[in-house]
């Protein structure tokens, strides 16, 4: 697992900088701004390299609000010329991890919209540049599973940005919302990674949620509980009986083998690993008693450095 990536920011304007992204960035009709969000993407780049990183991710906000407001083809192809430039400038032993989302902050059209057009962009890019999947980041009811098994197959699937969503965007806990999703991805996951003839790397695992009603550290614990249990569940999927059932045409039984995977409860065998990995068996309840919090606040006041809170 990689838990390194770097992420440019070229959907906020930034104090010092001369032109504005409020039109695009690396999409934008002029080729200054476009430079410049080239130029910021290349030094994040450079501050990577000298931390440690080999990744990096490209999130843009750019689109276009009402039609005929922009170009679709010649936004799409601009986009596409400055990935590239971006993909030359990182180490050979990076990856770039092209990030997809249907709407917001534009509503009419995005030039990254779906994992299609992301893929089409990382083809373009070359063999390090993959699709990265945000699970907020779809229209209501799409099937997520799908797209990571299509990925998978085709060896493109470069990470993820777990979260839960009611509605849209909503980078909701992992798990509180569609654990049932969640359990049917981790499920392609598994399959994938084990049928991974097209030599799909291992995905990079992120949480990309963000809450102001509750302690993050808390929020990040239920996250990765939730992570933990719908991997459990997936590898306890019986694929010798489900392709059986499958090449039998028996519904009946596909549906049945998934839900009694879904439907067995792993929390004591999670446990157990955290046992013998000398880990506290309740997390959550350990940091609470030990008030790990309240320590930590305590630290950071003292030493006057950020402790990652
Ligand atoms: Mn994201």
């Amino acid at each position: 697992m990689v838990f390194d990536a770097m992420n440019s920011n070229t959907f906020q304007d930034q104090p010092l900088q001369k032109y504005s992204y409020k039109f695009g960035s690396l999409s934008h009709i002029s080729k200054d701004t476009r430079d410049q969000a080239v130029a910021h993407n290349k030094d994040v780049i450079k501050i990577g390299t000298e931390l440690g990183s080999e990744s990096l991710t490209v999130w843009l906000a750019d689109g276009s609000n009402f039609p005929g407001q922009t170009n679709f083809k010649n936004a799409l192809q601009r986009t596409q010329d400055s990935l590239i430039e971006i993909y030359e400038a990182m180490p050979a032993n990076w990856k770039m991890f092209i990030e997809y989302k249907p709407y917001e902050p534009n509503f009419y059209h995005t030039v990254i919209q779906d994992w299609g057009t992301s893929y089409l962009l990382a083809n373009g890019c070359g063999g390090n540049a993959f699709t990265l999947v945000d699970l907020g980041h779809h229209l209501p009811n799409t099937n997520i599973e799908n797209i990571v098994s299509t990925l998978m197959y085709k060896g493109k699937l470069g990470g993820f940005h777990f979260n839960d969503s009611k509605y849209g965007d909503d980078d909701l806990t992992v798990g509180s919302i569609k654990p049932y999703q969640l359990f049917l991805i981790f499920n392609e996951l598994v399959y994938g990674m084990n049928n991974n003839t097209n030599h799909n790397p291992n995905p990079t695992w992120m949480i990309d949620a963000s809450h102001n009603v509750k302690d993050p550290l808390e929020d990040l614990m239920q996250s990765l509980e939730a992570i933990m249990i719908a991997y459990a569940q997936a590898l306890l999927v019986d694929h010798k009986k489900l392709v059986e059932a499958q090449q039998s045409n028996d519904v009946v039984m596909c549906q049945e083998i998934l839900q009694d995977a879904f439907r067995t409860d792993v929390r004591s065998l999670i446990k157990e690993s955290r046992r013998l990995s000398g880990g506290a068996l309740d997390p959550l309840g350990t940091y609470r008693e030990l008030n790990i919090r309240k320590q930590l606040i305590t630290q950071r006041g003292r030493s006057g450095r950020a402790t990652g809170l």
